[in-house]
């Protein structure tokens, strides 16, 4: 690391301790902007690094509710509310057990350079919640969500703060969310959430749209290598909403998922994973992905274990981060490993991705690779604003533009920078430019 940003960085990490996820993003950042600094004094001048590793705003606060047996739980609730250099601050929201400060700000400093990275007008947040949503039922889950909403609502806003999901929140938990801000506010504010149901202001193609887009990212990649998904084995981790629409996508593109996971297991699918029966066990009876090996056929699951035991052509990590390890990678390689396509966040350790580019596997990060959520959710605010809905097909050419948009930004980027193929760089330097030139245009602030 450039020894000019290696001294920022260590304050950094001096100035918010114990929280590792935080900085690692930040150091993976840095390692990226030192030829970026050459070129522009400015930026060191206007201790551009600095104000943008101190967020704009924190806000951590107590959720209190009861669930069904009458018993009084109380969570921490948290946002961070990042960057706003570029628009509203725009990020998830993720409830599991394992959320802390740490967690909020490394999802929230990639998100600014993420959405930067889009070309929409969106700023960068996230928040969440140590809530976790497992075993507990719709009523239990709205509560929470209320409880959440009445201390969240008066930080966000339609031109302040934008939340949208991100694990362990979907449609469901938004719906409860965008209920109880109106019932707060008395304001129909559409553009305050996105990821909203479709019949109430929520866009077409958002569901699927971080996996179609990693995907959609993944085969530009392979097409700079004159490949494709056609014909290729796959493996996904997770089986969420991003797992779930990545597999469906690459299967439209020819190729074969063979497995993939969730915390407890993964299941071996050689025909290819079923898609239809996968949503009908995760997404309408929001069940185990245990049951799918019982119910398919010619299928094994592992209990434990990781799923990047599988061999594959391609492999898109989509559950969560740090999850894919140097050892991991490695074995990937040396089994013919072509590329992989981060739909998760920071879902590749330091050491896997130094593998990975070291292999000249095609690597595109989670920065990039899985704009597309956020991108369908600047998509979504744009139909609010306009209130107007567009087709399926017309929002899918819009988030295929922009993939295939950040896809050549990214590659162009590195050229420019001198790293040819390297993603990493690519977004990391295309996405700070953005929003150091906009932080500095706005002044000291
Ligand atoms: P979901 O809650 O829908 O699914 C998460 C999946 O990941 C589940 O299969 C879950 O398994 C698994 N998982 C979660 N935590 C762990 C863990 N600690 N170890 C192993 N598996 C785990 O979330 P999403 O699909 O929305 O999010 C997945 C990733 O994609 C996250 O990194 C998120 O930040 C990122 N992302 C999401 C976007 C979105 O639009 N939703 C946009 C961009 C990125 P289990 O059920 O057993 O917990
Ligand atoms: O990590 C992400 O980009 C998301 N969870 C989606 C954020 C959004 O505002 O749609």
């Amino acid at each position: 690391m450039d020894a000019r940003l290696e001294a920022i960085r260590d304050t950094v990490l001096a100035r918010n301790p114990g929280e590792a996820e935080f900085h690692q993003a930040v150091t993976e950042v840095f390692e990226s902007l030192g030829p970026v600094h050459d070129r522009h004094p400015e930026f060191l001048e206007g201790a551009v690094l600095e104000r943008l590793c101190e967020p704009e705003r924190q806000i951590i606060f107590r959720v209190p509710w009861t669930d069904d047996a009458g018993r009084v739980q109380i969570n921490r609730g948290f946002r961070v509310e990042f960057n706003s250099a570029l628009g509203p601050y725009k990020g998830g929201l993720r409830f599991h057990p394992s959320v802390y400060l740490g967690i909020v700000k490394f999802l929230g400093f990639e998100q600014i350079f993420k959405n930067a990275l889009t070309g929409m007008p969106i700023g960068g947040g996230k928040g969440g919640s140590d809530f976790d949503p497992r075993g507990r039922s719709d009523a239990e889950i709205m509560r929470f969500c209320q409880s959440f909403m009445t201390e969240l609502y008066r930080h966000i806003g339609e031109y302040t703060d934008v939340p949208a999901g991100d694990i362990g929140v979907g449609g469901r938990e938004i719906g409860y969310l965008f209920g109880q801000y109106k019932r707060i506010t008395n304001r129909y504010e559409s553009g305050v959430l996105t990821g909203k149901g479709i019949s109430w202001g929520g866009s077409l193609v958002r569901p699927e749209a971080t996996g179609f887009g990693t995907v959609i990212f993944t085969e530009e990649m392979l097409k700079t290598r004159g490949a494709s998904f056609d014909g290729r084995r796959v493996v996904v981790s997770g089986s969420g909403n991003v797992a779930i629409n990545a597999i469906a996508k690459a299967q439209s593109l020819g190729a074969t998922v063979v497995a993939c996971s969730d915390s407890s297991g993964y299941v071996v699918d050689e025909a290819g994973i079923d898609v239809g029966l996968l949503r009908q066990i995760k997404e309408v009876e929001r069940g185990r992905l245990k049951d799918y090996a019982v119910r398919g056929t010619h299928v094994a699951y592992v209990e434990g274990g990781s799923v990047w035991d599988v061999d594959a052509a391609v492999a898109l990590p989509c559950a969560t981060q740090n999850e894919l390890g140097g050892d991991a990678a490695a074995r990937l390689v040396r089994n013919g490993l072509l590329a992989v396509g981060e739909g998760a966040n920071m879902p590749s350790t330091r050491e896997a991705v130094a593998v990975f580019q070291d292999a000249g596997v095609l690597f595109g990060p989670g920065k990039a690779a899985n704009a597309g959520g956020v991108a369908t959710s600047a998509l979504e605010m744009q139909q609010n604003a306009s209130r107007d809905s567009w087709s399926f097909e017309h929002t899918e050419q819009r988030l295929t533009e922009i993939m295939v948009g950040i896809h050549d930004r990214c590659a162009a980027t590195a050229d420019e920078y001198g790293a040819p193929g390297n993603y990493v760089a690519g977004a990391n330097i295309a996405g700070f430019v953005k929003v150091a030139d906009a932080m500095l245009a706005q002044g000291l602030i």
